[in-house]
This record gives structure tokens, C-alpha cells and sequence, in this order.
């Protein structure tokens, strides 16, 4: 069995695939933590766990080798609160609209950890390698599927060289070792971009003209247009994702609960990728006539465009007069001014990426 070194996982996970493991925490229970529990962090592995001795490992960037002990005593360490967020996130709801190629996640893709390790623009010159000479990063994993191909990616050697992006190769999670399932003993965290560039267990880091050529670069996680099939898609044209857009969700009261009183207080979570701050969140519960605007939480870094965790909000919102339902829909506005597409048909595509549209619940109200 390739899956034997899969470690045990909380019993709260909502399982998606059991081999590879792909899971997420029950979204209501999302927004009580701006940090999110390490047991609680949603798994999304393409390929068994691998069996790692940390003694007798090495990361290999450009020419060189670092074991462990060198990352950890030689370099500066650095820490930093990035979201992760899978480009599958909230997939299922455009599987509804038109099947999607998969895994059917729901809204909790998606989770905010404090991150530690050492810098990979520091790591990169130590290994000699100048930035401005290469236009990619390759990074590739320890985990292979059957036929031996590692898991691997690639970001802008420009996000992986500047310090200021934050780019680091960790090896805590919130102050803890990093967990089997986050990629123990190093991965790559690229704050800002989407979950498939931040490479788990990672062994070899390297400059590059070219995009990584693996499968998961260039034959998947692209966006295409609602229009366009999988005999029409071009992935030779199309652009690798790698920063997220604004995202928002409602992760309390859950879809389909049943409230009672003259108001309801929702809770949620709002996040935007490359850095860009979120400056609104805000809900309708008419279709988007009118807008109640949140109060935010956990936005301690303040910083506009270095902003790579989540904030938490929460905002109530009166009950109508004999209402029996309600449809409630949940927007968030970035420090660009990007904000969230209203219509799932609109951003629906073949592989289900990125649905980033107005995040509804349906609530049923006991007068
Ligand atoms: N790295 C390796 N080596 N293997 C993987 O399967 N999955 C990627 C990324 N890094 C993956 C990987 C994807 S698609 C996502 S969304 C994130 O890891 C998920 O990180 P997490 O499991 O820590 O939440
Ligand atoms: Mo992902």
C-alpha cells in the first residue's frame, strides 16, 4: 500500500478522497479561529504521504545541499501568517450548475496558519543563484505517483527572489513541527498564491527559462472560459494561476439552518491573494439592493499590500417582517477595489477553479 505512511487525521475532517487523503474542517467552525488548528487545516494531497528521515535528508537548491540543522541554525529565520487556498475551493457549487472535473470542496478549502522557517530568497543566494537571471522557480516534492513523477510547480522567480513577497521554505506551523500531511520536514510556503505552488515536502529547489513542466503546471489548474469544453481547451495558451482573486464565504449560520429572532449575525471569512488587503466585506440579504457592511477581525498585520492572511467578519442582519426564508449572499472588496463576480454561471469552468463569485446561504426562518 503506497498510502501506509499516512498519518492519522482529526475525526472532524470532512473526507473527500480517503487515498490520496483530501479533506476540509465543517465550514461552520472555520471562523472561530482566525489561526487555524494545525488538525483542523484542510489536506488537499494529489499523492501519498512520503516517509521522510530527517536525519539523513537534504535540500537541494541550485547546486547545493542543506540538511535540516543548516536551515534551521545557519539561516535568519522568518515567520508569517499566510492563508492557504486551493484553487478547488467551493467547487461544489458549480458541479451543481454542470458537472466539473474534481473533488467536490466545499467552502473550507481554504485555512490561515503562522508559518516558520527561512527565507527562500535568502536561500536561493546562498545557493548562488541571482534572481534577475531566471524568470522561474521550480519546486519540486518528494511525493511520486506510480510511475515514479514527483509532485512540482513553479512560481515567478520574481515572487521567489524579493524578500518583501515572503516566500519561505517552512519547516513550523504554528509554532509546532510541520505535520506529516503539510509536507514534514520543509515546504514551501508562497503567501498570496494559490495552494498548488506551495510545494509540501519539498527536496529541490532550482532556476529555470521555463515553467515547471509538470502536469499540475501545465495540464491543469488554468482557468477557461464558461464556454469552453475539454475537447476546445487550450492549456498550451492558457496562463498558470498563481495569484488568488478576492474570495469571501459564510461559514455561520450553515446553509439550510433554521434561525429564530428579529435579526441573524453571520460570520465568515474574506481573503485576497497577492497581498492586496481586504478593505470591505459586506452582505445583502435582497439579491443586492442593500448592503450591510461587517466588522472585521484578525487583521493585525495592517499592512496594505504584504496582507497575506484572511480576515474574520461578522455583521447582523434584520429578519423581514413574516419572513419565512431567507437568501443571504456575502461580497468581499480588496485594497485594489477587486471584488467578487455575482453569478456562478459566470465564472463556471470545465475544471471548477477558483469559484470566487458571491458566496450564498439559504436560511429558513421559525417565526
Ligand atoms: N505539494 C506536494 N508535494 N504534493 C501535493 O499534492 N498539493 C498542493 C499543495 N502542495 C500538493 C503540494 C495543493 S493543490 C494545495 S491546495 C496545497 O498543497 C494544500 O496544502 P495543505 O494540504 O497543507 O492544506
Ligand atoms: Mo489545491
Amino acid at each position: 500500500d503506497p498510502y501506509k505512511h499516512d498519518p492519522a487525521r482529526h475525526p472532524a475532517l470532512k473526507v473527500n478522497s480517503a487515498k490520496p487523503f483530501n479533506a476540509e474542517a465543517p465550514g461552520s467552525l472555520l471562523a472561530d479561529n482566525f489561526i487555524t488548528p494545525n488538525d483542523l487545516f484542510f489536506v488537499r494531497n494529489h499523492l501519498p504521504v512520503p516517509k521522510v528521515d530527517p536525519k539523513k535528508f537534504r535540500l537541494q537548491v541550485g547546486g547545493k545541499q542543506f540538511a535540516l540543522e543548516d536551515l534551521k541554525q545557519k539561516f535568519k529565520q522568518h515567520s508569517v501568517i499566510a492563508t492557504v487556498q486551493c484553487a478547488g475551493n467551493r467547487r461544489s457549487e458549480l458541479s451543481k450548475l454542470k458537472a466539473v472535473n474534481g473533488l467536490s470542496w466545499s467552502h473550507a478549502a481554504i485555512s490561515n496558519a503562522e508559518w516558520t522557517g527561512v527565507l527562500l530568497s535568502d536561500l536561493l543566494t546562498s545557493a548562488g543563484i541571482n534572481g534577475e537571471d531566471y524568470k522561474h522557480c521550480i519546486l519540486q516534492g518528494l511525493d511520486t505517483d506510480g510511475e515514479g513523477n514527483p509532485y512540482e510547480a513553479s512560481i515567478p522567480m520574481e515572487t521567489a527572489s524579493d524578500p518583501k513577497k515572503e516566500a519561505i521554505v517552512a519547516f513550523e506551523m504554528n509554532g509546532q513541527e510541520l505535520p506529516l500531511d503539510h509536507g514534514f520536514p520543509l515546504r514551501v510556503i508562497v503567501p498570496g498564491t494559490v495552494g498548488a505552488r506551495q510545494v509540501k515536502w519539498v527536496k529541490m529547489i532550482s532556476a529555470s527559462q521555463e515553467e515547471s513542466y509538470s502536469h499540475w503546471q501545465r495540464k491543469d489548474y488554468m482557468l477557461f472560459s464558461p464556454s469552453t469544453g475539454h475537447d476546445t481547451a487550450d492549456y498550451d495558451k492558457a496562463v498558470a494561476i498563481q495569484e488568488y482573486p478576492t474570495q469571501s464565504a459564510i461559514c455561520e449560520p450553515r446553509n439550510g439552518a433554521t434561525i429564530e429572532g428579529s435579526e441573524v449575525t453571520l460570520r465568515g471569512y474574506a481573503w485576497s491573494g497577492g497581498g492586496r488587503g481586504i478593505m470591505r466585506v459586506e452582505v445583502t440579504p435582497d439579491g443586492g439592493k442593500t448592503w450591510y457592511e461587517a466588522d472585521m477581525h484578525g487583521d493585525e498585520q495592517q499592512k496594505r499590500h504584504q496582507q497575506w492572511a484572511w480576515v474574520l467578519w461578522e455583521v447582523a442582519v434584520p429578519v423581514p417582517d413574516g419572513a419565512s426564508d431567507m437568501s443571504i449572499a456575502c461580497r468581499a472588496i480588496d485594497s485594489s477595489h477587486n471584488s467578487q463576480p455575482e453569478k456562478l454561471e459566470s465564472v463556471w469552468n470545465i475544471r471548477g477553479l477558483i469559484n470566487n463569485a458571491w458566496h450564498h446561504i439559504n436560511l429558513k426562518v421559525d417565526n
